[in-house]
């Protein structure tokens, strides 16, 4: 039997979930980050302290930052981008100071995560995210304004408003980059990180794009399993790791998100568990964790994991807006109980895969 390391992402003390609420849930660690520091600063001793103290007290643990944004700027290494590299490395140090040593990041230009829909009408009643193909043509501004007036004013990160102010400019700024430049930037970012990250033993875990394709004339790099081949290869270093996202791989349902695992299983450093469900226009839906809930694998995946001696973080992802969860009380995805109810799914799975090495083993 070997640890399962449960973790649940929480957005700091205006989180709707509470500390106390997540440990009750079955999770032991913490996934957040000081969103509250604009892009590109440091985050300073003191205020990752404070924010540590702060989850240690509820009896958990910050484990893992998701994320520590890269600045735009990093992205088209244009501008200021060797100042907030240097800040990157700074926000390293301090971070692995206080003992936290993981961290996930996006090389998405402009937009993060994309949806069409973030309370979609399920059968049951439920409500989860949503993406309509169709309607992500060529308009990033109103799939932006949908997105800021369904947040209800929680903030998202990724979806700043100050941010989506600036769309043009950002869009403008990207003209120029093309996909095997953006590969090229990311290479140089990782390459001068990597000290770091070794003196420190701190482990950098880029997350997928999600969806993986480009979008509105976007390049997107991590989309696929060649993809990800490619990134591991391109920057070969035990801390150049990933933070590999079932959903967000599944969306293209070519990918098999286990298989993927067995390959990298030593270079996964986070595992984000979420099912989709697809329809056969291309569209899709997320789902409950339950493996039959969706077509993305869960279990398979799980057995991967176990299978490979997994000890990174693991924790459910986006998880549908149950009983009086909706717009206004609830982040899309982020609600308290499916991801309770996700949570421990996965453990059932993992405490029958452990029981079935142990009698294997007699
Ligand atoms: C969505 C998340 C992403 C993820 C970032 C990592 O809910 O999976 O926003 O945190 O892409 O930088």
């Amino acid at each position: 039997m070997y640890l399962c390391k449960q973790s649940w992402r929480w957005y700091g003390p205006n989180d709707p979930v509470s500390l106390q609420d997540i440990r009750q849930a079955g999770a032991t660690d913490i996934v957040t980050a000081l969103h509250h520091i604009p892009n590109g600063e440091v985050w300073t001793l003191g205020e990752i302290e404070k924010r540590r103290k702060t989850v240690a007290d509820a009896g958990l643990r910050w484990s893992v930052v998701e994320s520590v944004p890269v600045h735009e700027q990093i992205k088209t290494r244009t501008g200021d981008f060797r100042r907030y590299t240097e800040n990157y490395k700074q926000t390293l140090r301090n971070l692995a100071a206080c003992g936290i040593r993981c961290v996930t990041y996006n090389f998405m230009p402009v937009l993060d995560w994309t949806r069409t829909d973030l309370f979609h009408p399920l059968p049951d009643g439920s409500t989860a995210l949503y993406y309509e193909k169709d309607l992500i043509q060529d308009d990033p501004r109103a799939m932006a304004d949908y997105i800021l007036k369904n947040l209800n004013g929680m903030t998202f990160p990724g979806w700043e408003p100050e941010r989506m102010a600036k769309l043009d400019e950002l869009f403008k700024a990207y003209a120029p980059v093309t996909k095997e430049k953006l590969w090229e930037n990311l290479k140089y970012f990782l390459e001068a990180l990597m000290p770091t990250c070794r003196e420190c033993d701190i482990k950098m875990a880029i997350h997928m794009d999600d969806p993986p394709w480009d979008i509105f004339g976007l390049p997107r790099l991590l989309v696929d399993a060649e993809s990800i081949d490619r990134f591991l290869s391109m920057v070969d270093d035990p801390y150049n790791c990933l933070t590999l996202c079932s959903g967000s791989l599944n969306a293209n349902p070519n990918n098999n998100v286990a298989e993927i695992v067995r390959k990298h299983c030593d270079r996964i450093a986070f595992a984000h568990i979420r099912n989709i469900h697809h329809f056969d226009n291309g569209d899709f839906s997320e789902a409950a964790h339950r493996d039959c809930c969706g077509e993305t694998g869960i279990i398979e995946i799980l057995r991967a994991y176990h299978d490979n001696g997994f000890e990174g973080y693991i924790r459910p992802d986006h998880g549908r807006q149950l009983w009086e969860e909706g717009p206004g009380n609830c982040r899309p995805g982020y609600g308290k109980y499916d991801r309770a109810l996700g949570i421990q799914y996965m453990l059932g799975v993992w405490d029958l895969l452990d029981r079935l090495d142990e009698e294997k083993n007699k």
